[in-house]
């Protein structure tokens, strides 16, 4: 096992120091280009990840989890072992994964192929993944998010809301997997992971606390080319041997790549396929988010995912009572998400840029940037609930998704409209916010008579939403500010 030679690597990603790139820059180079990069400086101060959970000499400090955060229970994936897609993974406890980590450190047979796979022993690599780090231990604060990645709806609304929000016996058992998308990862040297894209095809980031990765990437524009001829299966590991007749275009894949040293953050985009694997024991810390810039992508997958629902159980149709429902059932089991779930989600957002706008409008304008990014916000929202009403979604639905101004007198919506405009207000303004903003209740954010004005609040379907932007739009006056992402970059 060793690298592929058959690959073809186009080069590497390209290294930006983090501290001489402002938040414009970052937005139009990247985040919007959906262009990967490595950002570095941003990690040197003072995360408590980067003191606590690392000992002098650079390594994790294992004894640190176990003596803290030892009784957790963690996703362990085993990687010399497929399941699917994915590795096979166990729940365990850290101090559990702790001992095992230890027992490959003092095994004479530790894998030394830089990227691992089966190693001869009967210790399997242990990787935790996917820890709710910052759920669990709130208080903490183990770090702060990167500004370049805080216009991230995902976890902001995840952070007051729930997703599947529709289908109650499912929520028990996602509770806690789908409670936020910011995770911890810890492995030892020579664990990896899968060939994939990242869930809803968000955006993530991957901070090194310590150790070392090296990342493979592939341009979305490629992807059908690690895909079998059914466009069903993908290549699990690009290191094995390859079955040309199985994966005709594998060859002809063309790939980036980059190694990722200790205190290095790497921004992967949306939709890039990427194999990762730790060349040293590794700590790092990463989050899946979504914003304007790649709400398409998530509408996107969405749409192929329930298409792909829908064929597959095309033939119970006939029998079925509410073969609309299961589709969506299905959707929200295998995707994390359905429509009415994104819709929900869309609309939240919507009402809370339009609220959002009305403060900083009935404050003269103050905060120009900040009015351009919530004004962009509404026009992106806006062009995909119009392309949700083209493909006819939730067309049907007799049920009120969000009543807008009851969501708006909620105390969760308040808080959510709150982290939403600091959020928006550190970005642009580097401050947190001014004190009336601060003390401000909601009716001081937005004249009430705005919304209500409007026949109705309730919306079902996308054109309702659609009705209801443009209803509050046209009684804001300042909406004709430029709203292109150039000028909010
Ligand atoms: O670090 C890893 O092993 C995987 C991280 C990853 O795939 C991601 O950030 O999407």
């Amino acid at each position: 096992m060793g690298m592929n030679i058959n690959m073809k690597i186009k080069g590497e990603i390209e290294k930006v120091n983090g501290k001489e790139l402002s938040y414009s820059e970052f937005v139009e180079r990247y985040m919007d280009k959906n262009k990967p990069v490595v950002l570095t400086g941003l990690m040197d101060h003072h995360w408590r990840a980067s003191t606590d959970w690392v000992t002098p000499n650079a390594q994790p400090n294992l004894q640190f989890f176990s003596n803290h955060f030892g009784a957790s229970k963690v996703q362990v994936a085993d990687c010399d072992t497929r399941d699917f897609t994915d590795q096979k993974r166990e729940e365990m406890l850290v101090s559990d994964f702790v001992e095992r980590c230890l027992l490959i450190e003092g095994s004479a047979v530790r894998c030394d192929d830089q990227f691992g796979a089966s190693n001869g022993h009967n210790l399997y690599l242990p990787y935790l993944k996917d820890w709710h780090f910052v759920k669990e231990y709130p208080e903490y604060v183990a770090y702060t998010t990167p500004m370049f990645f805080c216009d991230d709806w995902l976890n902001l609304y995840l952070d007051n809301f729930r997703m599947n929000a529709y289908s109650d016996s499912y929520q028990q058992n996602k509770e806690i997997c789908c409670s936020d998308y910011r995770f911890v990862y810890m492995g030892v040297k020579g664990s990896w992971t899968p060939l994939h894209a990242d869930v809803f095809r968000s955006y993530s980031w991957s901070a090194n606390v310590c150790g070392k990765k090296r990342w493979f990437f592939l341009d979305p524009s490629q992807c059908h080319l690690v895909f079998d001829r059914n466009v069903k299966s993908c290549v699990y590991n690009i290191f094995d041997e390859v079955s040309d007749s199985k994966y005709p275009g594998f060859q002809k894949a063309i790939w980036l790549e980059c190694t990722q040293e200790a205190g290095e953050i790497i921004f992967v985009p949306s939709g890039w396929y990427h194999q990762v694997h730790n060349l040293e024991d590794t700590i790092s810390i990463n989050h899946n988010w979504f914003n304007a810039f790649n709400l398409s992508w998530v509408w996107n997958l969405l749409l192929k995912d329930y298409n792909e629902a829908k064929e597959y159980i095309e033939d119970i149709r006939d029998i079925c009572d509410d073969f609309e429902g299961l589709c969506q059932r299905n959707l929200a089991a295998n995707t994390g998400m359905n429509f009415y779930d994104f819709f929900t989600f869309i609309s939240y957002f919507s009402l809370a840029n339009l609220v959002l706008l009305c403060y900083i409008n009935g404050r003269d304008g103050s905060s120009p940037r900040v009015a351009q990014h919530l004004s962009m916000n509404i026009e992106f929202i806006r062009k995909i609930a119009s392309e949700m009403k083209h493909m006819h979604a939730l067309e049907g639905n007799h049920d009120c998704i969000v009543d807008m101004i009851k969501t708006f007198e909620d105390l969760r919506f308040f808080k959510f409209c709150m982290q939403v405009g600091k959020t928006y207000f550190m970005i642009h303004e580097q401050s947190s916010l001014s004190s009336d903003f601060e003390s401000a209740s909601m009716v001081d954010f937005v004249d009430l008579s705005v919304l209500k004005a409007h026949a109705s609040s309730q919306v079902y379907t996308p054109e309702n939403l659609i009705k209801f932007i443009d209803n509050v739009v046209a009684e804001l006056d300042n909406f004709h500010v430029e709203s292109s992402i150039l000028s909010v970059a």
